[in-house]
């Protein structure tokens, strides 16, 4: 293969399970159908300044409403899984109490709407829209959150636990911890260093919690994962290799070692030990954190390089994690993140599919009998709609054509090196709130109209499609 990630026709194994992700707030709108609760990106969005041009979710894709329409699309694409989130403050409005029955129903007819498909439903129980009445009480700094994390996994769990056969707990929850608490960029937006290390335990928690919860009640015997964005940080220089220690820590080992091992890294207690004492780690959380996985789902969409700041200068902060207040690296802060080399995608993103087979590959020595996932992996280009000839609209969208196949390369790459990886989840199935960005950023392989609520496929969807059918990346032609 050549060093350019160009390699064309190569074939995934059997079983390996190609599909398409989404999440609820992204794409559902319908924010206060059916006794849906507010959730935290709904004040979030709603509060000036915080998201671009003032976009919300209210309306999003309008998929809560033109259910039977997408699930088709997913049928005319080929997709073999679909991953997709549940809304919290559908399910229980204030985020405790009892269920909603037609929260319950929304996901009940998704989920089977999918199975009727052939399509494999791939759940994940939290993608960041937390019931505002938790957060009202503290959210994730709060202990309650978690327990009541649990209580909510266990409802979900009864209705759906005999169809689901892969749940997910959380989505990068260093982004609901980090982004959310410490630099603001997220909801609920505040930025207190001490809050998001104690998010990131609460977190934690609450994917032990919900493990176990779920364990208790499904009769299905079903796959058990968290999903992570795991970060690839390449040193710079002599002082990159610590620079990598304190930010592979706070990003990567904080959630790893608890879920996978048991335990926290006592070289991150120390570094953050000015920031807090940790005391909200309680006897027996780590015990209850450390629940047997089936599957680590892994979302990857780029690199960063960094070393330690001399204090010289203007100090680089090319995280990619967009304009805050707060800092996002408690403990950190003197680490700099380096402007990378191009080419970049429309969120400034590096493109660098070597990434993604260096952490499949590392993740499989350090962890030999998990199983992976790529839960998410995609790209934003600034698509263009053509009409041709006869009327029809096309979006030649061959910067993400091109990213995709750069990096199912990599991906089968690590799978001729070893790495169990049992599938791949394309970030979108279609355009959506890309959160602080809004509107602004286009991820989808099916382009959105955000007018008419028009699904229109792109071009890669059909590329996708192709690789789907012949379990062969396509030929560059
Ligand atoms: C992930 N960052 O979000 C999410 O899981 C998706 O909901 C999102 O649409 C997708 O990636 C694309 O952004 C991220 O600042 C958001 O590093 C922000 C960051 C990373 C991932």
């Amino acid at each position: 293969g050549d060093p350019d990630y160009r390699d064309t026709g190569l074939e995934f194994p059997a079983g390996f399970v190609f599909g398409s992700a989404t999440a609820s707030y992204q794409i559902e709108g319908a924010h206060d159908a059916d006794g849906r609760g507010p959730s935290i990106w709904d004040t979030f969005s709603h509060t000036e300044g915080k998201v671009f041009n003032g976009d919300t979710g209210d309306v999003a894709c309008d998929h809560y409403n033109r259910l039977d329409e997408d699930l088709d699309l997913m049928q005319d694409l080929g997709l073999e899984s679909y991953r997709f989130s549940i809304a919290w403050p559908r399910i229980q409005p204030t985020g405790r109490g009892p269920a909603n029955e037609a929260g319950l129903a929304f996901y009940e007819r998704l989920v089977d709407g999918l199975l009727a498909r052939g399509i494999k439903p791939i759940v994940t129980l939290y993608h960041w829209d937390l019931p505002q009445a938790l957060e009202d009480d503290g959210g994730w700094t709060s202990r309650a959150t978690a327990l009541a994390f649990g209580d909510y996994a266990r409802i979900v769990g009864e209705r759906l636990g005999n169809r689901v056969a892969l749940w997910t707990t959380l989505n990068e929850p260093w982004c609901s911890a980090y982004l959310g608490y410490g630099s603001g960029a997220h909801a609920p937006g505040r930025t207190e260093s001490a809050a998001a290390l104690a998010a990131v335990h609460h977190l934690n928690l609450a994917h032990g919690l919900a493990v176990s919860a779920l364990r208790e009640v499904v009769t299905n015997n079903p796959d058990f994962a968290i999903t992570l964005n795991l970060h690839v940080f390449r040193p710079d220089g002599e002082t990159g290799p610590e620079a990598v220690r304190r930010v592979d820590g706070l990003a990567n080992r904080l959630f790893l070692d608890p879920v996978l091992n048991g335990s926290y890294p006592q070289d991150v207690l120390d570094d953050t030990a000015e920031i807090t004492d940790w005391s909200f780690v309680q006897d027996g959380d780590l015990e209850l954190i450390r629940q047997p996985l089936d599957v680590l789902g892994v979302n990857y969409y780029s690199t960063n390089r960094v070393r330690m700041w001399d204090g010289e200068g203007q100090k680089e902060s090319s995280d990619g994690h967009g304009a805050a207040t707060g800092t996002a690296w408690p403990g950190a802060e003197n680490v700099e993140f380096l402007q990378q080399p191009g080419p970049y995608t429309d969120m400034g993103w590096n493109i660098d599919p070597s990434g993604l087979e260096d952490l499949l590959v590392s993740l499989h020595e350090q962890f030999p009998e998990l199983p992976l996932m790529i839960t998410e992996n995609g790209a934003a280009f600034p698509d263009t709609v053509e009409v041709d000839a006869d009327g029809a609209r096309r979006i030649h969208d061959v910067d993400r054509i091109d990213y995709l196949r750069r990096h199912f390369t990599a991906a089968h790459r690590a799978v001729a090196r070893g790495v169990d990886l049992r599938g791949y989840q394309v970030w979108s199935l279609m355009d959506n709130f890309e959160w602080g960005y809004g509107y602004s950023k286009r991820f989808g392989i099916v382009h959105v109209d955000y007018d008419t609520f028009e699904r229109t496929p792109k071009d890669s969807s059909r590329w996708y499609a192709q690789l789907i059918r012949d379990r062969r990346i396509p030929p560059v032609d």
